[in-house]
């Protein structure tokens, strides 16, 4: 970190001071009223001191990004530089330099300096600015109403810009490559095709029949009791298996209650285990048991401490396999550093609840592209067994592209 200490008259004179000298990310960590000069103790000026401060590695002011050139952007901004420097030089002339005699000649000019540099830096932004806004409606002039439509509702439903952009281009290829304009039909159905064809590496995947321990895992709240209850109602009433459970969940008061009632309605044995050393004794008992659901405590997984303590309750000799459950009512960004976390422990399977709480679903999308993680089930209501499905790859992009598509 760079500190430095400025004294001036007024803290906007420091602001600019600060803008040209540290950049435009410094911070001011502290302002104070000093007094300055004057003769045993009389005729002291006051004047302010501000020390502001810059991240050693924050990039060098001076250091300007290379710029696209844009011979039009770049006239219009040429221009009000121009005018800038003018108005900076008439606003900031001092009145009469000669007449303020006590004040030396050399102070105002290096604060006009500093003023003008300043306003030269604010309008060198402006320039940034302008050439990101120029190039992007560069590109949204040459794309069709339709293909304008389809990228701001997948901005809507928070598809990750990177993919939005991936799926026009791919499209506007299309149409070039067939040398016409898409209907809005067209639009749509090419990108169902594709989203389709992105996905499909990804899909079919559910619970393995062949593993015996599945362990569910994720976020506090997001429905993994309830989700193993609707999963071990299907398992027992249609499938015909014998099902047990293991809860390691004792973190919070009523959380075995919650899964013994489940276990009663469904007459599935259950086994609580306080630690990996009880693990044994709970799959001895559970011993003819073909498949074993294991419940874990909801954590806060963003911290990867929760996720590797989680981690370790789960090694088992047994054939077995974890599924990361993650709540549609989630941020996106807070899913990614979960999901993140437990990929680092080999974690490949999600099941996503609560469906039924909103109508944006691009986070299911950018999760299993940027993670590679297989979808098994989607739940999408608190109803004990009914509300949960397999994961449909068609379904799922019918439900993200929603009823503008067809
Ligand atoms: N709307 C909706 N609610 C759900 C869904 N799944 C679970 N819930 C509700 O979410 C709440 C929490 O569910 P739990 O199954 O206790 O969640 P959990 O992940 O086991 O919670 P912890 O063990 O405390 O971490 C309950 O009120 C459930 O009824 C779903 O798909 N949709
Ligand atoms: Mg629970």
């Amino acid at each position: 970190m760079r500190v430095k200490r400025y004294v001036v008259s007024a803290l906007p004179e420091a602001v600019s001071l600060i803008r040209s000298e540290l950049g435009k990310d410094a911070v001011i960590l502290n302002t104070k009223e000093i007094k300055v000069g004057g003769f045993m103790g009389m005729f002291r000026k006051k004047k302010m001191e501000v020390i502001a401060a810059i991240e050693s590695n924050q990039s060098n002011p001076q250091a300007k990004p290379q710029r696209n050139p844009d011979p039009q952007v770049d006239a219009v901004v040429e221009q009000i530089l121009q005018t800038a420097q003018r108005t900076a030089t008439a606003v900031m002339e001092p009145p009469n330099v000669q007449a303020v005699s006590s004040v030396p000649i050399a102070e105002p000019q290096k604060d006009k300096i500093e003023r003008e540099q300043f306003i030269i830096d604010e309008i060198r932004d402006l320039r940034e600015y302008m050439l990101k806004l120029s190039k992007q409606q560069n590109n949204l002039i040459s794309m069709s109403e339709h293909l304008i439509a389809l990228r701001e509702h997948l901005i809507e439903q928070e598809m990750e810009l990177q993919w939005i952009e991936r799926l026009i281009q791919a499209i506007s290829d299309k149409e070039s490559e067939e040398k016409i304009v898409f209907s809005k039909e067209q639009v749509w159905e090419h990108a169902a095709e594709l989203l389709q064809e992105w996905l499909q590496p990804y899909s079919g995947s559910s619970i393995s029949s062949h593993v015996r321990v599945v362990h569910f895992v994720g976020p506090t709240g997001v429905g993994k009791t309830t989700t193993i209850a609707k999963l071990a109602a299907e398992q027992t009433i249609k499938q015909g298996r014998k099902v047990g459970f293991i809860t390691s969940d004792t973190y919070r008061i009523a959380a075995v209650d919650q899964l013994r009632t489940y276990a009663n309605i469904l007459n599935v044995p259950l086994e609580v285990v306080f630690s990996q050393m009880d693990l044994p004794r709970a799959f001895k008992q559970l011993e003819e048991r073909e498949l074993i659901y294991m419940d874990t405590a909801g954590r806060n997984f963003r911290s990867e401490l929760h996720v590797s303590e989680v981690s370790s309750l789960l090694q088992t000799t047994e054939a077995n396999e974890t599924v990361l459950v993650l709540s549609m009512t989630g941020k996106t960004k807070d899913m990614s550093a979960v999901a993140n976390h437990f990929c680092k422990y080999g974690v490949r399977k999600v099941l996503f609840t609560k469906l039924d709480e909103t109508s944006v679903y691009g986070a299911i999308f950018n999760l299993i592209m940027n993670f590679e993680l297989l979808p098994t089930y989607m739940a999408s209501g608190q109803t004990v067994p009914d509300d949960i499905e397999k994961f449909q790859v068609d379904s799922y992009v019918k439900q993200l592209l929603g009823s503008n598509g067809l």
